[in-house]
């Protein structure tokens, strides 16, 4: 039993869409909790005014009833709001009548650091838009109301997940980092920095050193490697741990009264790519955003002249979001684990499953 996300949806199109397959039935999902991530993810100094145009909202058109999960693939749905304006650029269809609205008119300026040039050369496209539109970072509303539902299966067995901005262009602490965007968006420009996830109540086990595709420091490294504009990821302690000597760079066991535990935690959890037991400590470093309101250079796709980047609305700043979406994105891989350790068609299977295997380990979380 496993448990697997398709994504779909372009940024300026009518919806983003997220199915769930492999939930255990029985799972009582709250509509508050998935909204309410989806609008963390939306807030965050820094955000485009596109925010100002949507409230993402989930709507469920399967898997669910009244409140339950059905064992069955669940499909989530974020309506893209700010789609009535595009409706003549972005519908599926051949548009009929006069253009109106946006997206009317190639986009022949790609931004260097985005999909743009990489994407319309792949796929042999003739509209910048038609790459730039799925590689969008608005596709991480899918990602997290998906999220957002691991969340609450992690939930069950007594698994907690959070993300937070930890840094951004350097600067640390709420006031340095809003004076650092402000200084930003004043110059026209972007910003990236750090998050980090910590996960907590997760049993030794999950993962296996067996193949690399099971080794959940990959999974993780994957999946955050996988979300847009993140160009590194650590785990515990990662690269700090490079320079050190081997008696200075692993946690030591120790035992008492409340089973196995270590006093560090330079591993971030996870010792060859199994679950130790300890908090999951992950990191993941973003680049400033590649849509700049002062643009860089670039090469018109029509004339092939040197010109400049293509400048569209876009944030100076998304870490805080991405500390929601890097949340979600682990939450998930540990709600694949945690469904391939304990399986159960049911939730109360999966929770037995977990209670008989905890019941069996010499641990107790901390
Ligand atoms: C994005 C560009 C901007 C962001 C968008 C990501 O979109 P637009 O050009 O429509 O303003 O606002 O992020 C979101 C819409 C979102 O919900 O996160 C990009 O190029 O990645």
């Amino acid at each position: 039993m496993t448990l697997s996300l398709i994504t779909a949806g372009e940024s300026h199109g009518p919806a983003l869409v997220a199915v769930v397959v492999g939930l255990p039935a029985g799972l009582v999902l709250d509509r508050d909790a998935i909204d309410r991530d989806l609008r963390r993810r939306q807030q965050g100094y820094g955000r485009s005014p596109r925010q100002q145009l949507e409230t993402d909202r989930a709507e469920v058109l399967s898997g669910l009833r009244q409140g339950r999960t059905l064992g069955t693939p669940l499909t989530l749905v974020v309506r893209n709001l700010d789609h009535r304006n595009w409706t003549w650029g972005m519908g599926p269809w051949p548009p009929e009548g006069e253009p109106e609205g946006k997206g009317t008119k190639p986009v022949t300026l790609p931004r260097p650091g985005h999909a743009d040039l990489p994407g319309v050369m792949k796929y042999d496209l003739p509209d910048v838009r038609d790459a730039l539109e799925r590689a969008s970072a608005r596709h991480t509303a899918a990602l997290v109301a998906a999220g957002s539902v691991a969340k609450a299966l992690l939930d069950a067995i007594g698994v907690t997940v959070e993300g937070v901005a930890l840094e951004v262009g350097g600067a640390r602490g709420e006031e340095a980092i809003r004076a650092a965007i402000d200084t930003a968006r004043a110059d026209r420009d972007t910003l990236g920095g750090l998050v980090e996830v910590r996960a907590r109540g997760v049993p030794p086990g999950l993962g296996s050193y067996a193949t690399k595709e099971e080794r959940l420091d990959a999974r993780l490294a994957w999946t955050l490697a996988g979300t847009q504009a993140v160009k590194g990821v650590e785990i515990g302690d990662g690269f700090g741990l490079a320079p050190l000597r081997g008696s200075d760079a692993h946690d030591e066991l120790f035992r008492d009264g409340r089973g196995f535990y270590r006093e560090t935690n330079r591993s971030g959890g996870i010792d060859a790519g199994v679950t130790t037991g300890e908090e999951i400590v992950v990191r993941a470093a973003m680049k400033p955003l590649p849509t700049l309101m002062r643009p860089l250079r670039s090469v018109d796709l029509a004339t092939l002249e040197p010109a400049q980047a293509l400048v569209e609305r876009s944030d100076v700043c998304a870490v805080e979001a991405l500390a929601v979406v890097a949340e979600a994105a682990v939450a998930f891989e540990l709600a694949r684990a945690a469904r391939e350790k304990l399986g159960g068609d049911s939730l109360g299977d999966f929770v037995a499953a977990h209670r008989a295997y905890v019941a069996r380990l010499d641990w107790t979380p901390r």
